[in-house]
Order: C-alpha cells, then structure tokens, then sequence
C-alpha cells in the first residue's frame, strides 16, 4: 500500500470537503493509493488549529511555504481564495509536489497558462476541482454520449442558479472582489457548467455573452467571510467588482449549439447546476439538486411509452457506486469530492495524469476570458483568439 502525503491549503469551505474525501475514502475505496493527512494550512493559528484536530489532520502551519520545506510530503491541495492558486502552484510545482487545485484554476487566462506549463516542466501529476463530473449520474450522462444513445448531439444548455447574495446587505466578502475571485458568478459557477460541457460535448469554437452586476455597493465584511456572512447596515461600502450573472452562447466544434447561464441572484435557487443536452437520438437532463437522478428520452422508445423517464443512478451499473450502499441508497454532494480524491489516488498509482487536470482548467479559463471579451467588444469571439 503506498501512502501519499498531503499538505493542504486552506480550510474553509473546499478545506472541509476536500479533507472529508481523504478521511472517507480508505473506508469505502481500500484499494486505492492511501493519502496521509499530514499538515493543513491556514493563516489565522486558532481556525487552522481548529480545524487540523477537527478534520483529522496530523499537524497545521501559518505559512504554506512550510509544506512545500517538508521532503515528507507529496501533494499540495490548494483551497485557498483564487488569488491564491498560482503562487502556491508555482512554488510547489518547483518543489516537486504533485498539485491538487480548486477551480478556476488562476485569476487570468495567463496565470494558468504559466500554472500549467510550471507542472509540465517540473514533470508533476495536477488536478483541477471540477467535482460535479464525478457524479455518477453525470458520468451515465458522459456513458450514453460516448455510447452514440443520444446521436448527434444540436444543445447543450446549462443553468447554474444561486441566491446566497440577493440580500444588498450582504457582505463584500472575497468572491465579490475582483482582484481575489477573478470574477464573481462567470468564474465561480458559469466555470463548472463550462467544465461540463467541455466533458460531455467537446470544445468550444466561439462565444458570445453578456453580464450584470445588480448592486453595484455592499457593506464591508469584518473578516472575508464565506457563503452565510452577515452584513451590517451601518458598515461603510465597497465597490461590488465582480459580475452578478453571466449569460452566454456558444458553438462547439461538432456543430452543437450552447447555452449557460451562471447567477447568485436567483431566489430560492441554493445550488440549481442543472444542465439539459438534445441530440438526434434523445435527450438527458440533469439538476444537482437531484444529484442521483437522470432524466432520459430516446427517440427509439416504442410509440406508447414515448417520454422522459428518470434514472435513479444508484446501482452497481453506475460508476462509483459498487463502493457505496445497496441500490437506491443515494449519496450527496461530499460524495463529489471523494470521487475525485479516487481518481486522484488512481492516477498516482498508475503513474498518470488525473482527468480533469491542468489541461482542462486552462481550457475552462480559454472560455472565461473569451466571454468576458465578446462582453466587452460587444461581439461573438472565437476561442482561438484568446
Ligand atoms: C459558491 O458559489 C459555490 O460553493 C462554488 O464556489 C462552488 O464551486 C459550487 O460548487 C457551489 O457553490
């Protein structure tokens, strides 16, 4: 059994979920290359201590250059804010540490440019955060297209829809602002739907997009709190700096056309990720907030049962799911992570990149920045002119 050391970055939000992947996995994926939950980081001593004992992890430091001092360890997690990614990536790329980084991958179309070659040239193993591919009901999805049951594929269209910002009050926390988030909803949501499409309809040729930001204000947080921050009226404000909602169309390059719509300021919508895929042959919908389930038409069902019908991706059929519970017992959105840490794991032992991995993340900011462009000039732009 190899063991693979980890020192992580961060331990807020991905901090917990990435660290609930490594602690879960050995119990339900034994087979797999064991990861060691050695050091968490984190730059404020009393949370990061907290969460070191609370996680499970062995030890915590202050300074993520300290992981990468430490010849024990062999993998750097990043879970840090955006602004993060590329010098720790960097740094850790020349200490030879394999990588593990949240999405999107760099602030720019550059930086992750400069990420992904430092990882080529330091000849390491990285990893991009695009969880919702590893649901196995996305991954049937994935299946039934590779397997020619939908044809031709004419739509892609996909909604990632949030409201945890529609309250003006609502602080100016870090995924507001544009030097730490790189963008707001286009990045953070709009770049999952992204992924997605480059996984289950293949590349992109060109786009054309529009965006909005509705409050333009927003009291000053206390401390760069995360999703359930609370504001105060009496803060002074700050400028919002990132896009509230980023609308686009695209063209892929097998003729299909696409949709995408990424908003925090859908109410009632938590956590819709929700896409819909039309081809000659049938037609598959997914919602996240049904995450087991796929909807599926084929167009060669017999005339009385013509419809859509669910799919309850549960069986041992499914992928992942011969390591989970008895058929129908479903899993969650942690299950995501775990996933990925699987293929992760996987890919080490089979001394291979792990999919999705810098390649990909590069290819989804290709994207970003050629919508955020077409928004600017007010105009469709090809991929290739990023
Ligand atoms: C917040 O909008 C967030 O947690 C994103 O940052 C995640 O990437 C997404 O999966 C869920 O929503």
């Amino acid at each position: 059994m190899k063991q693979i050391n980890v020192g992580m970055v961060g331990y807020k939000f991905m901090g917990k979920a990435h660290s609930h992947a490594y602690r879960d996995l050995q119990m339900f994926f034994p087979n797999s290359v064991r990861p060691a939950m050695k050091l968490i980081c984190g730059r404020d001593e009393a949370g990061v201590a907290q969460a070191a004992d609370q996680f499970g992890w062995e030890g915590y430091v202050t300074d993520w250059r300290e992981l990468l001092k430490r010849d024990d360890i062999d993998l750097i997690d990043i879970n840090a804010p955006s602004d993060a990614h590329k010098e720790i990536a960097l740094a850790a790329a020349k200490a030879g540490k394999h990588l593990f980084c949240e999405k999107p991958l760099a602030l720019t179309l550059p930086d992750s440019r400069e990420m992904l070659r430092a990882a080529e040239e330091a000849g390491i193993k990285h990893m991009v955060g695009f969880n919702y591919r590893f649901a196995p009901a996305v991954l049937l999805a994935k299946k039934l297209i590779d397997e020619g049951r939908l044809g031709q594929i004419y739509h892609f269209r996909a909604w990632f829809l949030q409201d945890w910002i529609l309250d003006p009050e609502f602080p100016l926390v870090w995924r507001l602002q544009k030097e730490i988030a790189g963008s707001g909803s286009h990045g953070d949501l709009g770049a999952h739907l992204i992924d997605l499409a480059h996984f289950l309809v293949g590349d992109m040729t060109e786009v054309i997009g529009m965006n909005e930001t509705f409050i333009k204000e927003r009291p000053m947080p206390a401390s760069m709190t995360g999703l359930s921050a609370k504001g105060s009226k009496d803060a002074p404000k700050g400028p919002v700096t990132v896009d509230d909602a980023t609308l686009f169309m695209s063209r892929f390059a097998n003729g299909a056309v696409g949709s995408f719509e990424a908003t925090r300021f859908a109410a009632g919508h938590r956590c819709t990720n929700s896409f819909e895929i039309n081809g000659s042959k049938g037609s598959l919908k997914f919602d996240f907030e049904r995450m087991n389930e796929l909807q599926v038409y084929f167009t060669d069902d017999a005339d009385d049962v013509q419809g859509f019908r669910r799919v309850l991706a549960t069986d041992p059929a499914h992928a992942y799911m011969d390591a989970w519970w008895p058929p129908g017992h479903t899993i969650g959105y942690e299950h995501t992570f775990i996933h990925e840490v699987v293929e992760l794991m996987q890919a080490l032992e089979e001394d291979r990149q792990p999919v999705p991995n810098f390649v990909d993340g590069v290819k989804c900011q290709e994207v970003l920045e050629a919508v955020d462009r077409s928004i600017g000039e007010r105009r469709w732009v090809k991929i290739d002119e990023v």
